[in-house]
């Protein structure tokens, strides 16, 4: 293969492991600066990838850029997503061996963009069968629909995941895709009631009202016109929905999302405030105290519409919505809510019906994607999960994203260490320690049994009687108080710069500190729909909501797992998941705030440098060996720089390696010979064995240098 490199490409280095001054982090800074500059935004670290987020288009995604990075090596070419992606089809196809993506970064990063570009290559370069072309579609079309309702903008990015997202992209033996199956992570759903300032619901809402089928949003009521009305506005086309919905019950899914929509909107009107434009409200007729009870509501239009797309009997629902009913003495007690009761339990509906309908829609998409379990087939795992974020305030779902971060940032730990030190084990090569940071202590501090915080918080939510938010940050306190990653204003002592609030503590994450505020974090966790509420959907008469509210859950007399229990044990079942695989890796770099392209901003660069252990994986690859090759991928590629095993070797392997690094001078310390590969200590070895590589073919001719394009 011709080098692809032109003298662009070689803007700095394309390796970081070929930095002069490795160890340093102004160097490690300088090299992503000047080829950010020249718009050359990947740059790896041995085989991780390490991507800075353009804020703009380039042109680098084209069939043609997909085709140059087809069966190359990382190194004869300018970094790129492709060639991440092609390592890893390489490895399935040619050892079946399960591959998995892993693509980290903080919110706005650019990890949903790479790993529809990954996608996207796989889908285009991979050979189809005839029979399993349609797949390839479903693949591709699942990402709109997924985003359209699991997507957000939010102060971090226009389009930040709500939710995190597992891929497997299935293959047969010839390397055709022929499956794919989704696991959903944890919905932020609070989101359907309630967003921060300056941020926004999930796109779907405004899709739909938008460009939504005319005579369907009359027949429910709904207004094109003005999308503020319904508190939402996103420009995002509609197209992409509805071509998902052709392979998934159409008309089912579209008057579905409508409901939902028209639905989440009613019950998120149902308010006293003035300031809701909404006609629908809530009429109270009895005042305890201060307390307002609210006894009916009053809007009977809408509330008709509701309970229709809903399928439920209006009297049921609004005696759910209004009253709590309790069992005392084996005799049923009905009590009318107060206005706080009321607007929780409507918003707890909300986010059930929201929530609930996200798995459905994902169950769905699965169903029309299949997924074999023969042994001739091999996967590629895509993970692209919400990243790590910080905001001016942090609640119960910053609490899971940054939790989530941190498991993963261990996985990268173990995975990236623990196969290195598998791979100099296997070939006989010795092996020097290095020292990092393993944040397994702070994974620990969230859920470790008994005296992690998911464990203290569901004492408390499980705790009757006086449990609150605010014991729950005592009980913190109490069991946590000596840890060194974690902090409240009580036990500030030093441990940080920034303040804590009362309300708060402060985890000392491996991306940085955090503040969470508690409030909230009790009923967030508690995650409780009444169970008349339950009663009322389960007696649906519409087929989808039937499906997800089931009856059997009114059967199961048994707590149903906290919020934040369910996802720790999701994560663990992804860490499983993922463990079996063999890993590839991005780290995504966010230049800066506004989401500006052409700005890099330094101090916010070091940071994310520093937290995804950019340095410490340097460090990592250079104490050991920066390159290994298989003694027949070496051969194969510098066998023109020496007469002897020029133009074919015919001894042993290990022999012409042999014969082939004597020749080019190599010293003792510069390289070992394993088993099966060639270790190579320092990159410059290998940069000058190229550099002599490419002076070779120029000087052997035309007709060579063909030939060497025919053999390789
Ligand atoms: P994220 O997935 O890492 O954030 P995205 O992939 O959504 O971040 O990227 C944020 C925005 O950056 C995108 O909407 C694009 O405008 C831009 N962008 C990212 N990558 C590229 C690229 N390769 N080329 C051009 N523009 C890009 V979050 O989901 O919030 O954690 O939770
Ligand atoms: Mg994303």
């Amino acid at each position: 293969m011709e080098s692809t490199l032109s003298a662009r490409d070689r803007v700095g280095v394309q390796d970081f492991l070929l930095l002069e001054n490795y160890t340093s982090e102004a160097a490690f800074i300088e090299n992503l600066r000047r080829r950010y500059k020249e718009n050359l935004i990947y740059t790896y670290i041995g085989s991780v990838l390490v991507s800075v987020n353009p804020y703009k288009e380039l042109e680098i995604y084209s069939k043609q850029h997909m085709e140059r990075y087809r069966g190359v090596n990382f190194y004869e070419i300018s970094p790129h997503i492709f060639a991440l992606a092609d390592n890893s089809y390489r490895a399935v196809r040619t050892e079946r061996r399960d591959q998995c993506i892993l693509i980290s970064g903080e919110s706005g990063a650019g990890k949903t963009e790479a790993s529809k570009k990954i996608l996207q290559y796989y889908t285009t370069m991979c050979p189809t069968r005839h029979n399993t072309h349609y797949i390839r579609e479903r693949l591709l079309q699942s990402n709109p629909v997924l985003e359209a309702f699991g997507n957000a903008k939010t102060l971090r990015n226009d389009n930040s995941s709500r939710f995190g997202k597992y891929m497997d992209v299935q293959f047969d033996y010839k390397g055709a895709p022929i499956g794919g199956h989704i696991i959903n992570y944890l919905l932020e759903k609070s989101r359907v009631v309630h967003q921060n300032h300056g941020e926004r619901s999930f796109h779907i809402f405004y899709q739909l009202l938008e460009s939504g089928d005319n005579s369907l949003l009359t027949r429910l009521g709904l207004q094109k016109t003005n999308p503020q009305h319904y508190h939402y506005l996103v420009k995002v086309n509609l197209k992409v929905y509805f071509s998902f919905v052709c392979f998934c019950e159409r008309t089912f899914v579209m008057i579905f999302t409508l409901h939902i929509i028209y639905i989440c909107n009613l019950l998120f009107s149902l308010s006293f405030s003035l300031s809701f434009s909404f006609s629908l409200s809530l009429s109270c007729h009895h005042y305890q105290g201060n307390c307002p009870r609210v006894s009916s509501i009053s809007d009977k239009h809408s509330w008709k519409i509701v309970t229709k797309l809903l399928g439920v009997a209006g009297s049921a629902l609004s005696e759910a919505l209004t009253h709590k009913k309790l069992v005392a003495k084996g005799e049923e007690m009905i009590s009318p809510l107060n206005l706080d009761q009321v607007l929780s339990a409507r918003d707890a509906l909300a986010k059930a019906i929201y929530g609930r309908t996200f798995t459905w829609l994902v169950q769905k998409i699965n169903q029309s994607l299949v997924y074999y379990t023969s042994k001739c087939s091999s996967v590629i795992g895509l993970l692209d999960i919400y990243g790590f974020e910080v905001f001016q305030q942090n609640s119960f779902e910053q609490f899971c994203i940054n939790y989530c971060n941190e498991k993963l940032q261990q996985l990268f730990i173990e995975l990236t260490l623990k196969s290195e030190q598998e791979e100099y084990e296997a070939e006989g090569i010795g092996w020097e320690t290095v020292e990092y940071f393993n944040n397994k202590i702070i994974c620990d501090l969230v859920e470790e049994k008994f005296r992690g915080i998911i464990a203290i918080l569901d004492e408390e939510c499980l705790r009757p009687g006086d449990a609150s938010d605010i014991t729950f940050l005592e009980k913190l306190e109490d069991t946590l108080g000596g840890h060194a990653h974690f902090v409240t204003h009580k036990l500030a002592n030093g441990k940080t710069r920034k303040a804590v609030g009362r309300e708060e503590f402060r985890l000392l994450h491996y991306a940085g500190e955090v503040n969470y505020n508690v409030t909230g974090f009790l009923d967030k966790n508690n995650d409780l729909l009444y169970r008349n509420l339950k009663e009322v959907m389960c007696q649906s008469g519409n087929q989808i909501v039937k499906q997800c509210f089931h009856p059997d859950e009114l059967i199961d007399q048994r707590r149903p797992e906290t919020a934040a229990t369910q996802f720790k044990l999701s994560l663990a079942g992804l860490m499983d998941i993922l463990i079996l695989k063999e890993p590839s890796y991005m780290r995504c770099i966010k230049p800066n705030n506004g989401k500006q392209p052409g700005q890099f901003e330094e101090v916010l660069i070091r940071h994310q440098v520093k937290y995804l252990g950019l340095m410490e994986n340097l460090r990592v690859r250079r104490a050991g060996f920066a390159y290994r090759r298989s003694f027949e991928a070496f051969l194969q590629r510098y066998k023109p720089l020496c007469p002897d095993t020029w133009p074919n070797w015919r001894g042993q392997l290990l022999d012409g390696v042999s014969t082939l690094v004597k020749h080019l001078n190599y010293k003792p310390e510069e390289y070992r010979l394993g088993r099966t590969k060639i270790f190579i200590r320092f990159p410059k070895t290998l940069f000058l064995t190229e550099d002599a590589l490419e002076i070779r073919k120029k000087t052997i001719g035309e007709f060579i240098k063909g030939f060497i394009l025919r053999n390789e």
